[in-house]
């Protein structure tokens, strides 16, 4: 796979294409990067970005995590020491899910976020946005709260850590598209440059094929749950047998989740998916791939059960060491 390829793959969007094009032609060295709110357990959504950190290593990268604790902080996570706790396992499991270690870099937000020189960015900032345009940035991050001040100044704050933390490249889930638009448009007029952006999509809930999945409502899968878990969860996923499934009675678009979570989660760490089944229902499948497994769900020759239990066999595989991680930490 050529490096914009491998840079781009299963990515909803880039911003702008011209600039990850040429972030692509030399990307030796050139730094990204992902934010987190710390929180306790990884779930799909975050090994959704970490799977594209990933690639981005494989490119010649070096990748920056923020562990974002001033921002979960000012997004109502908690008090601060309870934030500060949990980031520690959320590094942890990061680099027990494939991380690499040594060119990966951690850092906590308030290691730098809470300096003269960014606090008075951050004060000019906050001078040349208005309210308005700092809560549409935000809309899709604080959920259903109602907006504090606090809200405001996070986007600002998610902004200046482009430049703070010195990077070429911002990923994040769709979600954080308009954060990313309000920075391409607020760096300039602090006389800082503008760096592209690359999102990740949002993957479909799982047992309606629905909307997003969250982990605050609806089933996801995280580092915390056991390989019955698992099977349980994916066997209850719906999955007919296309990759575009009818909108449902009320007019709600829909995905096939099992093959999201093949595309995004499944393809990008093997090489090769092994679908194992009996002599006399046809022998083992194997894919190298996501397309033509989507193909043979969609003639009739790979069954949604036999998808389901594949799935859940190497999701398992994916999340063992994070979630022996996460029992080792709580001994
Ligand atoms: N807004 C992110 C967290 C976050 C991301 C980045 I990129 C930052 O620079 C700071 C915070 C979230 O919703 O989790």
């Amino acid at each position: 796979m050529d490096t914009y390829d491998l840079i781009t793959r299963n990515a909803e969007e880039v911003v702008t294409d011209e600039e990850v094009r040429e972030l692509a032609d030399d990307p030796d060295g050139k730094r990204a990067y992902v934010g987190y709110e710390p929180s306790g357990v990884l779930h799909l959504g975050h090994l959704l970005t970490a799977n594209k950190l990933i690639d981005l290593q494989e490119a010649g990268m070096e990748v920056v995590v923020l562990l974002a604790d001033v921002h979960a902080y000012l997004n109502g996570k908690g008090t601060f020491e309870e934030i500060r706790e949990t980031a520690e396992r959320m590094k942890a499991q990061f680099i027990a899910y494939g991380l690499d270690e040594e060119s990966t870099e951690f850092v906590y937000g308030s290691e730098f976020q809470l300096d003269e020189e960014y606090t008075l960015d951050l004060h000019e900032l906050e001078l040349s946005t208005t309210m308005n345009r700092a809560q549409r940035a935000m809309a899709e991050i604080q959920g259903d709260e109602t907006a504090k001040v606090s809200h405001l100044v996070y986007p600002l704050m998610q902004t200046l850590d482009i430049e703070y933390l010195d990077l070429d490249l911002a990923v994040g889930g769709l979600d954080q598209r308009k954060v990313h638009m309000l920075a391409r448009e607020k760096l300039p007029e602090v006389d800082y440059e503008v760096r592209p952006a690359l999102h990740t999509p949002i993957v479909a809930d799982l047992t309606s094929g629905e909307g997003k999945m969250s982990s605050s409502e609806g089933i996801t899968i995280s580092m915390e749950d056991s390989t019955e878990d698992l099977e349980e969860k994916v066997n209850s996923a719906y999955c007919p047998p296309t990759r575009d499934p009818e909108p449902d009675d009320d007019g709600n678009e829909r995905e096939n989740p099992v093959l999201e979570l093949f595309e995004y989660h499944v393809f990008p760490r093997f090489d090769e998916i092994v679908v194992e089944r009996p002599e006399k229902y046809g022998g083992d499948l194997t894919y190298e791939a996501y397309k033509s497994l989507a193909a043979d769900l969609e003639s009739g020759e790979l069954h949604p059960a036999d998808a389901k239990g594949t799935l859940a066999s190497y999701l398992d595989e994916l999340i063992a060491p994070g979630r022996e991680k996460l029992h080792e930490l709580r001994e």
